[in-house]
């Protein structure tokens, strides 16, 4: 079958990205049955020769609200209820290239077939419309299951502000380094909800690139799908060495704080 990958390199390119991380996000034991979802905006790659609605696939189909940076913008979203193992194979049968139309309120599925974006779609593009409104560069929105970080999100000790960005980042100089805003937090919500895209942006808006959902996972962004992976993987890195301290039976000291500050000024950080 003609694919919409065949004479866009560049858009290949951004989506088999997100194939290689829906492999990782399986691989880790992140993505059980049809967890997690990932959006990455590719409209740059795109370009434009696409005239639409001639060439749309199916809809239109309503977003919920309307997000008024999106006029005509393009996404790759995962399926609604696919699987990420799935997607690591066969990244267009496992989710769909969207078009968002002129009014800013609705989307056609465009390429390659009509499977149905992500049930968090709404949200997604929420954050999307968000970071276009900021002017900010990043293209890409993950969320995942990372065992580690939800389990220690399980205790309101670490779901104060900054506990578990210091905890994390005290546990091996790369995460500061390479997750330098840490992690955010959003007390638990309903899945779905738009009270939790709300949040989310709150959060995001606050300085934060990965934001930690009670009970439930995190949701990261990035300049593409690659980055938003890398910081999550940091992060649950350091959750691995801490509960390892633990199992080996002792708390971790942790860098100090001195420690800290200097790889902030040796790797010129915003925090
Ligand atoms: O869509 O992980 O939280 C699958 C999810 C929703
Ligand atoms: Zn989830």
């Amino acid at each position: 079958m003609k694919s919409i990958l065949d004479t866009r390199p560049t858009l290949a390119a951004e989506i088999y990205k997100v194939a290689e991380v829906a492999g990782y996000l399986w691989e880790k034991g992140w993505a059980e049955r049809n967890g997690g979802n990932i959006t990455i905006n590719v409209t740059n790659e795109v370009g434009c020769g696409c005239s639409l609605p001639d060439k749309a696939l199916a809809g239109p189909f309503e977003i919920g609200e309307t997000l008024p940076n999106l006029k005509g913008c393009w996404f790759y979203c995962k399926g609604t209820n696919r699987r990420m193992r799935d997607l690591a194979r066969d990244p267009m049968a496992n989710g769909s290239v969207i078009k968002i139309t002129d009014d800013c309120a609705h989307y056609y599925i465009v390429a390659d077939t009509v499977v149905p974006p992500t049930s968090e779609l709404p949200s997604h593009l929420a954050v999307h419309n968000y970071l276009i409104g900021k002017g900010s560069s990043y293209k890409a929105c993950v969320h995942t299951h990372p065992t580690q970080l939800v389990a220690m999100s399980h205790t309101d000790a670490f779901l104060k502000k900054d506990v578990l960005t210091k905890l994390l980042w005290s546990m091996i100089p790369e995460t500061k380094a390479y997750c330098p805003r840490g992690l955010g937090i959003v007390p638990y919500m309903l899945p779905g909800s738009k009270a939790l895209a709300d949040a989310t942006i709150a959060a995001i808006d606050e300085d934060y690139d990965v934001v930690l959902w009670e009970k439930h996972g995190v949701f990261a962004i990035g300049e593409d799908v690659i980055e938003a992976f890398d910081m999550i993987d940091t992060l649950n890195k350091s959750a691995l060495i801490y509960r390892d301290a633990r199992a080996m039976g002792f708390i971790p000291d942790g860098m100090t704080e001195s420690q800290m500050a200097e790889i902030s000024k040796a790797f010129n950080l915003p925090k």
